[in-house]
């Protein structure tokens, strides 16, 4: 038996390190490295699912082609035939446009191994192309904060317990970040801190809490200034923070003065007493730790809550202290990869190409003129499950004269696709992963042989680079002589060995490293924004009458958004149709009991779904988990601020009992 050293690759707070052993070419078991100081040895579910991941029968094994895009008319093809329908269309749409811009690539969250970062390189190499820009998963608060607090500072998880309070503020550990529960457990065990949840949803973080907060669903900044309102009027603030610190205080004070707290109570429908006891927790706390989760920016204008809860730890002078401040994201992981992409630039180019931002892409590629994009390759990504505007994806898919895309399985996007590739698994390639929550970074060793025919993404880009330049010398400037183990020993070993300590591949095969990182300076400064208040009132409002409620779809437990569905080990019961939680209160109003078909109806679309009475779910909400089978995104869509994610938590539904008479056979969505 054989131990090789991997990490996670999903898009996860973790990126846990792990040991696999391997017998034969058979994955047998994963254990988590207890020497990793955030994940210290633990994995979750997904992670110990990954023997059944590795084999799982519903994994591509060859190139296919599709003979009509939609129709599931598959050939299997060899590599070197997929390479040349590909670049002959390269070639091609560069002889017609005399430029690359019309081929463009999405990549997505699939996997956040630096060396998948060879599909924006392979497309640098090309030259003027159509590439891609934003976070999906973040931009709303990343611009809010870059506005606030420049490059914002972002706490080592590590030292979260030695805050003396913790709230956990839109986001839902349990699920999506269990290692960090540990930390908090400690916090409360050693120090007794105290838990705050603040979400309209009472998750499995909640029931973990101290104080739960159910809010109505984007009244966050409601709240957060109300707060903060609270803390100036009796003067508890950290003066000297505030004096040395910020700017914009006094003006972000006077405007807290216009903000009534009766309006606080009816947007957030906290009652008086709950609303005190929340301020009095933030009033007797001074080392406040604030997770600032994902899901609570996903709303129109959540912005705006960002940013109040950004002043609201900057009034409690929070940002010094040990373990206090915002816990966002850590900007820093992206910097690797960014040197990757710089790399593989063509020394002379014409020009730059032209960036699409990646949560509103198909509208903005649909717009883009001389040339329109035609060419798009997928990879690490299923659009057309996890998109924000599917009817958006599939016109853009309509106008586009070849799609490839590259993944371990047929998902909706591949079934969209004329071209697809299987994609090796991390543990068929080898890999940095560095985090974008903790300051680890750690090696991914190859423990097994491809699986069938697929291929690391590196590979792929390699390969492709030097097929076309096979055909048009010079084509692609993309380095095709440099393998995974080049690019981690000549690349980023020398990028990186000074910041976190390391000398060579051995020492990276011996442990995971931690990256060194100064305290914030002392020049560091946080900017009061008051326009945050004169704002308040713009709310969008939609429409209440005809779509009720609130449509939430978070990230579940037991998958990763559309991923991890096939596997029995985590879903043994393959379900009919999607379960929509609902609230008692919704449940008795429309006689609706568990196991009853129901249709949740929004402005753009339906789906049916087997109704799971929920008696903690508010009154007003509607929970369905994300999936690429029962694609529930076929409900969203429409317009929202540049700058900001999809408002994926923006879909406000109505819901109907559906009679066993009127359900269609054999459903499936
Ligand atoms: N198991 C698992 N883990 C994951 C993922 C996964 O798919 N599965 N995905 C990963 C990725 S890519 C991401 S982006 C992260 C996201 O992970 P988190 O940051 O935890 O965010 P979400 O799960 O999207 O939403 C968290 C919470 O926001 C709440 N919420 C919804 N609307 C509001 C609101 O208006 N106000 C407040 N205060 N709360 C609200 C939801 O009820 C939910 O409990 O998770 C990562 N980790
Ligand atoms: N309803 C709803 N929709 C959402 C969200 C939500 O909260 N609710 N959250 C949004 C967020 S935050 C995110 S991050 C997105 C996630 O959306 P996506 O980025 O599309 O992520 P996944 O659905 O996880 O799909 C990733 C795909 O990559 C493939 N993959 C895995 N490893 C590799 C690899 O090494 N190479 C290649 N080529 N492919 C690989 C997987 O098989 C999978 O098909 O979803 C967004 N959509
Ligand atoms: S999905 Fe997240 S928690 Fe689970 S093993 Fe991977 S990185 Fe760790
Ligand atoms: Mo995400």
């Amino acid at each position: 038996m054989t131990q090789f050293r991997n990490a996670c690759p999903r898009h996860c707070y973790g990126s846990c390190a792990m040991f696999s052993n391997v017998k034969g070419e058979r994955l047998i078991r994963v254990i988590g490295d207890s020497k990793h100081g955030y994940t210290q040895g633990s994995l979750c579910a997904k992670g110990y699912s990954l023997i059944q991941y590795t084999l799982d029968d519903y994994r591509l094994r060859y190139p296919l082609k599709q003979l009509r895009r939609g129709s599931g008319e598959w050939r299997r093809i060899s590599w070197d035939q997929a390479y040349d329908i590909i670049s002959l269309k390269i070639i091609e749409l560069n002889k017609t446009f005399g430029s690359n811009k019309a081929i463009g690539y999405y990549k997505g969250t699939g996997n956040i191994g630096l060396l998948h970062h060879a599909v924006e390189g392979m497309f640098a190499g090309l030259g003027s192309c159509t590439n891609l820009t934003g976070n999906i998963c973040a931009d709303t608060g990343i611009h809010v904060l870059e506005k606030t607090m420049g490059s914002f500072p972002h706490p080592d998880p590590e030292d979260m317990h030695k805050a003396n309070l913790i709230v956990i503020w839109g986001g839902n550990p349990t699920s999506t970040n269990i290692n960090l529960m540990r930390i908090i457990y400690k916090a409360r065990k050693d120090k007794s801190v105290p838990l705050v949840v603040i979400d309209p949803v009472f998750t499995n973080t909640a029931k973990r809490a101290d104080y739960y907060f159910q809010i109505e669903p984007h009244s966050d900044e409601w709240l957060a200034l109300g707060i903060a309102k609270r803390l100036v009027e009796v003067k508890h603030i950290d003066e000297g923070f505030i004096k040395e610190h910020t700017c914009g205080y006094a003006e972000f004070a006077r405007e807290l003065d216009r903000l009534l707290i009766d309006e606080v109570l009816s947007h957030t429908g906290l009652s008086t007493e709950a609303f005190d006891c929340l301020c009095k927790l933030f009033l007797e706390h001074n080392a406040i730790a604030c997770l600032t989760g994902f899901g609570m920016q996903r709303y129109r204008g959540a912005g705006k809550a960002v940013n109040a809860i950004s002043a609201l730890i900057a009034l409690t002078g929070s940002y010094y202290t040990a373990g206090g401040g915002l816990y966002f994201y850590n900007k820093a992981y992206t910097d690797p990869a960014e040197f990757m992409i710089e790399y593989c630039k063509p020394h002379s180019t014409d020009g730059e190409g032209r960036f699409v931002n990646i949560n509103t892409f198909p509208q903005e590629a649909l717009g883009l003129q001389d040339p329109p994009l035609k060419m798009l390759w997928v990879s690490c990504a299923n659009p057309l499950s996890q998109g924000f505007d599917l009817a958006a994806w599939y016109d853009l898919f309509s106008q586009l004269e070849l799609v490839v895309c590259v993944d371990l399985y047929l998902t909706k996007t591949a079934r969209q696709a004329d071209i697809v590739l299987p994609a090796a698994s991390f543990f068929e390639e080898e890999d940095l992963i560095v985090s974008f929550w903790h300051n680890w970074l750690t090696l991914n060793e190859k423990t097994l042989p491809s699986f069938y025919e697929s291929k690391s993404d590196l590979q792929i880009a390699r390969e492709l680079s030097s097929y076309i330049n096979r055909i048009k010398p010079g084509f692609s400037a993309f380095p095709s002589e440099m393998n995974a183990l080049d690019w981690i020993c000549k690349f980023f070993i020398p990028q990186m060995e000074d910041e976190y300590g390391f000398n060579s591949i051995d020492d990276l095969r011996k442990q995971s490293f931690k990256k060194i990182k100064e305290p914030l300076p002392d020049t560091w400064r946080y900017c009061f924004d008051s326009s945050l208040l004169s704002d308040l009132h713009s709310e969008i409002s939609l429409s209440v009458c005809d779509y009720p409620y609130y449509l939430l779809t978070p990230q579940s437990l037991l998958k990763f958004h559309s991923q991890y569905e096939t596997l029995t080990w985590l879903n043994p019961m393959q379900k009919k149709m999607p379960t929509a939680e609902i609230s008692s209160h919704i449940a008795s109003n429309q006689e609706i009991r568990n196991g009853d078909t129901i249709e949740v109806c929004s402005a753009r679309g339906s789906m049916l779904s087997e109704a799971c009475v929920n008696a903690k779910l508010p009154n007003n909400v509607v929970y369905v988990e994300q999936s690429d089978r029962f694609c529930v995104n076929n409900l969203f869509g429409g317009s929202f601020p540049s700058a900001e994610s999809c408002p994926f938590f923006d879909c406000k539904v109505r819901i109907r009992k559906v009679s066993p008479y009127e359900q269609p056979e054999g459903f499936s969505c």
